[in-house]
């Protein structure tokens, strides 16, 4: 195996120290940070999200994956930073207001960078008019808001209007999920997409800046 195929396989693994070893040592054998990235941690989530579709994984496998991908993240981000490779599209993240559940919008959060959007995340109980200040100063391609109670679901609708009231609703998507909420239920309140987990979320947001 050479170097690009044991960081997938520590990635896939959820094995954080190998990952940050191997890492380590594509860094110091001078590969380039753009193909650590897509070939090695890109692809390695590209297979967890593959598997967690598929019924091989659940949700525990993909935490220590995302886990594994994160701490190579670390590792790798200055020297991205330093190459000036772009990160694939910008996505605001949290979880409604009146909500505190966070596991779910973590794991979705994880997923995306493993896909190569850069990720601010907002953290739980987030109002319509932090999302509206978080798109004015961050120019996100994408906002994702997470509900785990369908009395905070409402909310979700409610950003999308304060969106529209300041003007920004076309700057951005907007991507909605959690365990309450349907693909129905997005439409209506006037969602670009909707995700039931955290490997298809990194799809649906790579098919919303297509
Ligand atoms: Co809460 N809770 N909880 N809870 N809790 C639920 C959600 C509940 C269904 C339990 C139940 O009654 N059976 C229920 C809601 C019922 C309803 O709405 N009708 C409930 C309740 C009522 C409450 C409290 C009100 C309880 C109380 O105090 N009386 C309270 C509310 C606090 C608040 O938020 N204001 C409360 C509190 C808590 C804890 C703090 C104890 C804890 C949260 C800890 C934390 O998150 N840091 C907690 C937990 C753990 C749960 C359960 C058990 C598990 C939730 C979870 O983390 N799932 C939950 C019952 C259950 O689901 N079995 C329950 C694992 C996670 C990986 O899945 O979050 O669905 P999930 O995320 C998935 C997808 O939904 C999707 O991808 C994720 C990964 O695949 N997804 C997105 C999520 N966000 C997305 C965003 C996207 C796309 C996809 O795009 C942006």
């Amino acid at each position: 195996m050479n170097l690009l195929d044991e960081i997938r396989q520590s990635v896939i693994d959820g094995d954080m120290h190998a990952t940050q070893r191997l890492v380590q040592a594509a860094i110091t054998e001078n590969l380039p940070p753009e193909q650590l990235l897509k070939d090695g941690l890109i692809a390695a989530m590209t297979e967890v999200g593959r598997r967690f579709e598929c019924g091989e994984f659940y949700v525990p496998e993909m935490l220590v994956s995302a886990r594994a991908m994160k701490s190579g993240l670390a590792l790798l981000r200055p020297h991205l930073v330093a190459a000036n490779v772009q990160a694939v599209g910008k996505v605001v993240i949290g979880t409604v207001q009146g909500d505190l559940h966070d596991i779910g919008k973590n794991l979705v959060g994880m997923m995306l960078e493993g896909a190569g959007f850069e990720v601010i995340d907002l953290g739980t109980d987030v109002s319509a008019a932090q999302y509206v200040t978080a798109v004015k100063d961050h120019k996100p391609d994408i906002i994702g808001c997470s509900a785990l109670i369908t009395t905070t679901m409402p909310r979700m609708a409610e950003i999308i209007s304060a969106l529209g009231e300041a003007g920004q609703r076309q700057q951005v998507k907007v991507m909605v999920g959690g365990a309450p909420v349907t693909e129905r239920y997005a439409s209506e309140i006037g969602a670009d997409g909707f995700a039931p987990d955290a490997a298809s979320a990194a799809t649906c947001a790579k098919e919303l800046i297509r």
